[in-house]
């Protein structure tokens, strides 16, 4: 029987349709979806740091009603993806632990620190510009609950690229000095954010499993450029530069040339030692623990339910 259930992930997985909780699968399938969806939840959370730290600070009514809805909307999707994870076996408590003790991942976009306004737009225009490229062909991925989170996660990362291409482009049509603090912004995030979609593919290790599984559809560089092609027009329109001397158009492959990123402080950043991590899962425990009473007293009520419910 162990072969026959085999053999029908295979089928389904080469037919384009999508593995569901109930269906067998290879026990490394769900352990590297179990990695990725929790690295993914970790960092919706983890996320709403950087910009979090500008909610106070937001120069009028509207920008600060739109920023408060993006971080609210990074909060849903942490939520989603923990409940995607839920579906493999593991708990939302397990995950958090392996979070705060450093045995799982988040990204390594979010140990930057936010210095000025306009990073809250380098982040929407740039970060949320990264995920999008990177979660439009999750959307397909074979596991069913990931894929389907992911469509809702994808509309509303729109909203997130294009909030912070507007206020951008609001800057960089400003005084001297706001377009000035705009292409500053720019230029700390861009190679930040090219790094995200990870190592190049020959030190990728999980990709060619990923691809044959069809949870990634795109290899790291495929996407990467794909980035790279979209953002340098937009640049354009911006009226901002991207800090890459080598970057230009290539007629013959109809891509964009750049200037890859710094692997090495990718990996620096990704092993414990960027700008900000240590602040980032210091205030995540302090949060966690914050907000200890609360998980408390839902388990006591829900307690109580079902003894009432018994009698
Ligand atoms: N940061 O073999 P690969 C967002 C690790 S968007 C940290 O190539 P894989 C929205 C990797 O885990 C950000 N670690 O790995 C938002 C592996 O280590 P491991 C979240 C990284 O999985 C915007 C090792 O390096 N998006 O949050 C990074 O095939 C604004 C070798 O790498 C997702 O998570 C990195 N950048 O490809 C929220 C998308 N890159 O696990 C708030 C889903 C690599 O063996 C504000 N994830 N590593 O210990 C993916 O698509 C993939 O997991 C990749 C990495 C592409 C990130």
């Amino acid at each position: 029987a162990g072969d026959e259930l085999a053999a029908y992930f295979d089928e389904v997985v080469g037919a384009d349709q999508k593995i569901e909780p109930r269906d067998w699968m290879p026990e490394a399938y769900r352990k590297g979806l179990v990695r990725q969806i929790a690295q993914h939840a970790h960092s919706e959370i983890i996320g709403m740091q950087p910009e979090g730290n500008w909610l106070s600070r937001a120069p009028s009514l509207a920008r600060k009603a739109i920023l408060l809805a993006k971080v609210q909307d990074e909060a849903g999707h942490g939520l989603y993806l923990y409940a995607a994870a839920e579906t493999l076996g593991v708990s939302r408590a397990e995950l958090f632990d392996k979070l705060l003790s450093g045995r799982q991942k988040y990204s390594s976009i979010f140990n930057y620190p936010t210095l000025t306004w306009a990073d809250v737009g380098a982040i929407g225009w740039l970060v949320d510009g990264a995920a999008i490229v990177n979660q439009v062909p999750l959307c397909r991925c074979s596991y069913g609950p990931y894929a389907r989170a992911m469509i809702r996660i994808c509309k509303e990362e729109s909203f997130h690229q294009r909030q912070g291409f507007d206020l951008l482009y609001t800057l960089a049509r400003g005084t001297d000095e706001q377009r000035a603090m705009a292409q500053d912004a720019v230029d700390r995030w861009w190679y930040p954010s090219l790094a995200m979609f990870g190592p190049p593919d020959a030190e990728s290790t999980h990709s060619t499993q990923s691809m044959a599984w069809k949870i990634k559809r795109f290899s790291n560089d495929e996407l990467r450029q794909k980035f790279v092609d979209m953002t340098a027009q937009q640049a354009e329109v911006l009226g901002l530069n991207l800090p890459d001397e080598a970057l230009g158009y290539d007629q013959p492959s109809g891509h964009w040339r750049y200037t890859q990123p710094d692997f090495g402080e990718l990996m620096r950043v990704i092993s414990g030692d960027g700008p900000c991590n240590r602040q980032r899962i210091e205030h995540r425990r302090r949060a966690h623990d914050d907000g200890a009473w609360v998980r408390d007293s839902a388990a006591a009520y829900a307690a109580k339910q079902r003894t009432r419910k018994a009698a």
